[in-house]
């Protein structure tokens, strides 16, 4: 069992039954032309989980801990797309219509794909969910359950929206979730702050909250160039 530095307590886990779950880096989030921007979104901001989320993914390959990511889209006749969903924010370009990217968070589109920086590899499952949450809709919990994961760590985007739903999820089907908080943005920094608070807050309510050093430290790696500890 290891041990890493979290709040609003150490958090324990064993590799084998560990799984880091990668929310949503998709280009339709994290660059100008996609979804995210349709909603008057800067997602430059976004940009400022991609390091360290890199540095978890590698640490977590290097030491043969499950990677699973999630893509939020539809498909392209849009039958899984509820009014309540395609009319939110009322932007001038909906989910479904063409933009610089492709078709706004439509699966197969340049756009919904994810980023190359933490671009998934062979035996690492893509779940695709039309919901915020990672378990709504989708084969998560079963592919999880295989393979007798109990604890997750959480990277990704938009902390308060995708993260934030995904591991109340988690949390409500039995998993142990800590969230790795500079490897996951917000387009609104005060927002970042207080997902964060709230997760962690009641004695950790619904999760922990740790940083990309702590997993390192607690995986035996070296720390990533610059980090504070
Ligand atoms: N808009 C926003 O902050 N997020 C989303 O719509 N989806 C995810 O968080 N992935």
């Amino acid at each position: 069992m290891l041990k890493m530095r979290a709040e609003p307590y150490d958090f324990e886990f064993d590799p084998k039954k560990t799984a880091l779950v990668m929310i949503d880096f998709q280009r339709d989030f994290v660059y100008p032309g996609g979804f995210g921007e349709s909603l008057g979104n800067d997602t430059s901001l976004l940009l400022a989980a991609l390091p360290a989320a890199e540095e978890v993914l590698k640490a977590c390959r290097d030491s043969g801990i499950f990677v699973i990511h999630t893509r939020e889209g539809h498909r392209a006749d849009l039958s899984d797309l509820p009014r309540a969903k395609y009319e939110r924010g009322n932007p001038s370009i909906h989910i479904g219509d063409e933009g610089p990217m492709g078709r706004l968070l439509v699966r197969g589109s340049h756009g919904h794909d994810i980023v190359e920086e933490v671009y998934p590899i062979e035996g690492e499952p893509v779940v695709d969910k039309p919901g915020k949450g990672a378990f709504y809709a989708t084969d998560m919990d079963t592919i999880l359950k295989m393979k007798g994961i109990e604890k997750l760590i959480f990277c990704g985007v938009t902390t308060e929206v995708c993260v934030q739903t995904s591991v109340r999820e988690a949390n409500d089907r039995g998993y142990d979730a800590c969230v790795i908080s500079d490897a996951v943005a917000s387009y609104f920094p005060e927002f970042q702050r207080v997902a964060l608070e709230m997760i962690k807050a009641q004695g950790g309510i619904f999760g922990w909250v740790s940083d990309s050093t702590a997993f390192l430290q607690a995986l035996g790696k070296p720390a990533m160039a610059g980090a504070q500890a």
